[in-house]
């Protein structure tokens, strides 16, 4: 199953290490089309990629639009993020999102709010591993 991994990259790399670990758990048994969103050191990478804004909106869109479900980590608030469940929930993609409560950023209500959205609550991998596996094996 081919699955979009959704993650703050402009918007904050602060939970790029977690991001790291969710992709690293979803590809034992799927294909992440979004590895680079757990790529600690992305801004070289797209420095040395040379893709323009354009590119990686049209690649992304393309990804999004292949992909089974999408699995998002929406602790660390992103335009890109938001931008990308929206166009997912539109295309009626089974979306999961994964929120610690603990942070200081409080959820948005257009994804709290959102039934067409799956929302888990968490603190640590070991405690979302199960909600997940559930949430892939409902949609393989
Ligand atoms: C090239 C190689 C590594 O990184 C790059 C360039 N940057 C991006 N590459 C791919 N996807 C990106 C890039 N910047 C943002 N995105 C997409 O937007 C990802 O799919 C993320 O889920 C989301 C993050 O949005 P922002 O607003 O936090 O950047």
């Amino acid at each position: 199953m081919d699955i979009f991994f959704s993650g703050s990259i402009r918007g904050g790399r602060d939970d790029v290490d977690l991001y790291a670990a969710l992709i690293d758990r979803l590809e034992a048994t799927d294909t992440v089309l979004t590895e680079h969103v757990g790529t600690t050191d992305i801004e070289a990478v797209e420095q040395e990629g040379g893709l323009t804004d354009g590119d990686i909106h049209e690649q992304d869109v393309a990804w999004l639009e292949q992909a089974d479900v999408v699995v998002a980590e929406v602790t660390t608030p992103s335009l890109g993020v938001g931008y990308e469940l929206g166009r997912a929930v539109a295309w009626e993609k089974p979306v999961h999102c994964l929120y610690r409560p603990e942070s200081t950023h409080d959820l948005s209500a257009m994804i709290r709010g959102n039934d067409a959205v799956t929302v888990t609550e968490y603190d640590s991998l070991e405690e979302v591993e199960p909600e997940l596996e559930d949430f892939l094996e409902r949609h393989r």
